[in-house]
């Protein structure tokens, strides 16, 4: 039997970005594990890439291009010809384009974070038909936004080093489910004596297992931040010395934080008061008196509200305040991505787009993809008439999806999908074209969790017909008569045209080392901004931020209430007195995996965790069937009554197929379309509901 192994690379939209060791045995996958010298990896996957094979070699794999033969959202589909499929694309998007290419919208996230499988030859390909551009704001943005703002990019300390931190603050985040390889490490810090805290209004897998558990209702993170900020100055638990040499108004910040002196700041966070105290006091404390490494895992948890971004830039000051820089194993770290070198510019080609700079087309916001798709024309844009969806599920996944559903369900609009499955955006295909899964093409990664560039080797020829997203763009290119060369690059070409030449960061770093060794890391200081140095214009901290102000945002962090609170919306929230958070379930990747049998199986049903009084009050028991709803929509989940959801409070893990809930429906059906304060993100986790008790359907708990 002919045995190799191949280095790959998790594509998944996870922080951790695994090296990858596929064993294949005659041309088949029989084993994927992670690669033990990759020192993010450390030889371990979650259960979900470790099932990696099963998702690969699913029963429901798509295998050949379809055309739809039901109605639209149906699922019902007649196999065809590639020849037919891309004739029938070209000439759509052809007839569409003479009116205005404007009236194409290509749809795309993370389903794969690869450099090449992402947005290379799809973005050479709708940059030159001139199709609107799409704002990829449905995760990132807000906190991306923040940062930007704050440190001039999406930089932070180097997780690796955490193992010797004397505290670490989890905030917003579950790393057990969706960061396991840093939770590795905050336990190994544990092990060294260091406090752990989770700062997150659900009693979360990673939440129970810290020292310390602080639970603020969600949204608001930004006057937590700015108690803490105001403890740290009234108490003088300050680094001057860093404050004087690497930071931008300290002395606008301390006025903005006479505000929320931290009687108020419990009040609005509903937690005690001696949480902000204790809090504030053990990070100053321990950083400035004992000149100890104190650091701040910030994550997506608390930047899907109202004020998001704001939270992030109160939360992001932190460490510059109390000189949590000087130290490897201190500072902060929500993303890592603006370490790498990428050569955007070559792998997107936006000189492709026709009209030229200050002339682009339009800018279509993914996160508001219901409300665009029923838009009639604006000024200056025509209605959307083709929509391209790949590398992602927005009617599971956007917000307010009863609008994204309908949008997609319209007859006059023609929708193409390249998917792996029939999810449920695959049902309201015209055309469904059968993508490769990363174990059978080629991908170069950066992460967003770590600094190490990846190279994803193809382990095994594509299944049935499948192809991947590139080569599927590339015939298109064809069809519609690109005829640049850009056109006719290879993966392996598009892999080695992503490093940015000439960067001392890459040093040493080429496709072609990366394919044969798996991995290399970045070349950067182990504490990159211990004497200050980071990439914004005056190369300091801005506390105030003066392009902020330009921007015609507030120049300072602060406290930005929810959209839906009892505070702001007192008649909605005597309607719908519950925040319901919808954050990520262990066993999937936002909705990718709950297809596949072993992960959903464990995940068991949806379920909505409700704090024990809040469920007595309405008469629901453990186990019974609930319905979920607010003015948008409802669904139906399986109640855990559990103090694990603090009071007020509920919390249906995500996200699921649709078609796979009993109901047919999501947590989506009840998030809104408005946007955060910075980036334009989705408030996902603003989401006032009600819950009731179903008639029937109540059963006893397992
Ligand atoms: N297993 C798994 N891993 C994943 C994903 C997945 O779906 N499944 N998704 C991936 C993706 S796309 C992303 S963006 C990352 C997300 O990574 P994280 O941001 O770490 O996301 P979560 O693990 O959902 O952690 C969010 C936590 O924030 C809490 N939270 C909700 N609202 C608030 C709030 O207002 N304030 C605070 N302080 N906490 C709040 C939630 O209760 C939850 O426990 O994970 C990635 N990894
Ligand atoms: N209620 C609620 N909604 C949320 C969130 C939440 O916490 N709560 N989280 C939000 C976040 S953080 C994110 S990032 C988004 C994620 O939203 P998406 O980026 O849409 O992620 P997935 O749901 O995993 O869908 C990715 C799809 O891409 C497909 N895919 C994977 N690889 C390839 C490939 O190589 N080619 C092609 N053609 N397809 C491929 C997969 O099969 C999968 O169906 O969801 C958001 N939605
Ligand atoms: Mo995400």
């Amino acid at each position: 039997m002919a045995s190799r192994i191949v280095r790959a690379a998790c594509p998944h939209d996870c922080p951790d970005t695994c090296a990858l060791l596929v064993t294949v045995e005659d041309g088949r996958a029989v084993k994927v594990a992670g690669d033990p010298d990759h020192p993010g990896t450390q030889g371990v996957l979650c259960t979900k890439v470790s099932r990696y094979t099963e998702r690969t070699y699913h029963p429901d794999r798509l295998l050949t291009p379809m055309k739809r033969i039901g109605r639209k959202g149906e699922g019902k589909f007649a196999p065809i010809s590639w020849d037919e499929a891309l004739d029938t694309i070209a000439t759509r998007l052809q007839a569409i384009a003479a009116r205005d290419p404007q009236g194409i919208v290509p749809y795309s996230y993370a389903g794969t974070m690869g450099l090449v499988q992402g947005e290379s030859m799809a973005a050479r390909f709708f940059h030159k038909l001139g199709a609107s551009r799409l704002d990829r704001t449905i995760c990132a943005s807000a906190g991306a936004t923040a940062l930007r703002y704050t440190y001039g990019a999406s930089v932070g300390m180097d997780m690796e080093h955490v193992v010797d931190a004397k505290l670490v603050i989890i905030w917003g985040g579950n790393p057990i489910a969706s960061n396991l390889h840093f939770w590795t490490r905050a336990q190994e810090a544990k092990r060294r004596g260091a406090t752990l805290v989770a700062i997150d209004p659900y009693r979360s897998l990673s939440a129970e297992k810290c020292h310390r558990h602080i639970a603020p209702m969600p949204g608001t993170d930004g006057a937590l931040a700015l108690g803490m900020i105001h403890v740290l100055i009234r108490d003088g638990l300050l680094d001057h010395d860093y404050i004087e040499r690497h930071t931008v108004g300290f002395e606008a910040l301390r006025e903005r934080a006479q505000a929320y002196p931290p009687a108020r700041v419990a009040e609005i966070c509903g937690i005690p008061v001696e949480d902000v105290e204790w809090l504030a006091g053990l990070y100053g404390q321990l950083a400035v008196r004992e000149r100890q490494p104190v650091a701040i895992r910030l994550n997506y948890g608390m930047q899907r509200v109202h004020g998001g971004g704001q939270a992030v830039r109160a939360v992001a000051c932190l460490p510059s305040l109390v000189g949590a820089w000087r130290h490897a194993a201190g500072g902060l770290q929500l993303s890592t991505s603006g370490f790498f070198p990428i050569n955007d510019a070559a792998l997107q080609r936006p000189d492709l787009l026709p009209g030229g700079p200050g002339k682009l087309p339009r800018l279509v916001n993914m996160s508001t993809i219901g409300d665009a798709l029923l838009a009639g024309p604006t000024p200056g844009a025509p209605r959307i008439e083709a929509v391209v969806v790949y590398n992602s599920n927005p009617v599971a996944v956007a917000p307010e999806s009863v609008k994204v559903a309908e949008g997609f369900a319209r007859e006059d609009l023609f929708t193409v999908v390249l998917e792996h499955f029939r999810t449920d955006t695959a049902d309201y295909a015209d055309i469904l074209l059968p993508a490769t899964t990363q174990l059978e093409h080629t991908d170069v990664h950066k992460a967003y969790g770590h600094t190490y560039f990846l190279a994803n080797n193809a382990a095994i020829a594509p299944m049935g017909e499948a192809l991947p997203n590139t080569e599927i763009f590339r015939r298109l290119a064809q069809r519609m008569g690109f005829t640049e060369p850009c056109f006719a690059d290879s993966d392996d070409d598009i892999a080695a045209q992503a490093i940015l030449p000439g960067d001392a960061r890459a040093a040493g770093i080429s496709w072609a080392s990366l394919k044969e060794q798996g991995w290399q890391k970045l070349a950067l200081a182990p504490a990159p901004f211990a004497d200050g140095g980071f990439p914004t214009a005056s190369g300091k901290c801005q506390f105030y931020s003066e392009p902020m102000a330009r921007d015609g945002f507030d120049p300072l962090p602060d406290y930005v209430p929810q959209y839906e609170s009892p505070a702001t919306a007192p008649e909605l929230a005597a309607r719908y007195p519950l925040a319901m958070i919808s954050p990520p379930a262990r066993n999937f990747l936002n909705s990718s995996f709950v297809n596949v049998d072993s992960l959903r199986a464990t995940e068991g049903e949806p379920h909505l965790d409700i704090h024990p009084a809040d469920a007595a009050g309405r008469g629901i028991v453990h186990g019974a069937m609930v319905r979920v709803f607010n003015d948008r929509g409802s669904m139906l989940a399986r109640a855990r009554v559990t103090d694990r959801a603090r009071r007020g409070l509920v919390v249906g893990l995500s996200i699921w197929w649709k078609k796979l809930a009993s109901d047919g429906k999501n947590a989506n059906e009840l998030t809104s379309q408005r946007l955060t304060d910075l980036g334009r993100a989705p408030v996902f986790y603003d989401c006032l509901v009600q819950v009731e008790a179903c008639t029937e359907g109540a059963v006893q708990p397992a």
